[in-house]
């Protein structure tokens, strides 16, 4: 049901090495097709009210330069992310290995491990090894990850990444919001409790 609420606000951050294709996906997703001529480093931070599973969200797509050298403009654009998409590119073994010995560290680095995110493997048309996905998958699943292989090239799965981060961002939130109001009532009883006592 679409409620008469002001549109949550989701700040999502697409983060991975360079190169990987992280601001052609957020081009094709906004722009509807793949930008063929020119791509900046870092494409302008967009924002839009989307409709996900009858929810109306605010999403801010935030996006990040790869290089060392960014690093401290980086960080600064993880201040208040709701979600982070971390993109590889499925033809760069050392994209993928990278997710694990320099994006989750930096992630964990600015305290921000708890929040969702999605690993993505950009340019699937360029290689399509079912063996190679599977070692892909796998690593995910054992990390407890959603996966999902796409292609900006062909506008394959791109807008997917988007609709998914918003789901599993609404999911925490409630989650979020059920532990509070748990944690609220279990300190109410316990003082309510003291109370009596004294
Ligand atoms: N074949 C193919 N090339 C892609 C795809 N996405 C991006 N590229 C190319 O990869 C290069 C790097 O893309 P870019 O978006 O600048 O990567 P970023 O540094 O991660 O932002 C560019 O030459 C793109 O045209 C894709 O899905 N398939
Ligand atoms: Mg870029």
């Amino acid at each position: 049901m679409i409620s008469n609420q002001e549109p949550q606000p989701i700040k999502v951050v697409v983060i991975g090495d360079s190169s990987v294709g992280k601001t052609s996906i957020l081009l094709t997703y906004t722009q509807d097709r793949f930008p063929i001529d020119y791509i900046p480093t870092v494409f302008e931070n967009y924002s839009n009210v989307i409709c996900v599973d009858n929810t109306q969200v605010q999403l801010s797509l935030w996006d990040t330069a790869g290089q060392e050298s960014y690093e401290r403009l980086r960080l600064l654009s993880y201040q208040s992310a709701s979600a982070f998409v971390i993109v590889f590119s499925v033809i760069d073994m050392d994209s993928f290995n990278n997710i694990w010995t320099k994006w989750k560290p930096e992630l964990e680095k600015a305290d921000k491990q708890h929040l969702p995110k999605i690993i993505v493997g950009n340019k699937s048309d360029k290689q399509n090894d079912p063996q190679k996905f599977q070692i892909f998958w796998e690593k995910c699943e054992q990390e407890n990850l959603r996966y999902i292989e796409c292609s900006a090239f062909l506008n394959n799965k791109i807008k997917d990444i988007f609709e998914e981060v918003v789901r599993m961002t609404i999911r925490e939130q409630i989650l979020q919001t059920m532990m509070r109001s748990k944690r609220r009532q279990e300190t109410i009883k316990h003082q309510k409790s003291i109370c009596q006592l004294l």
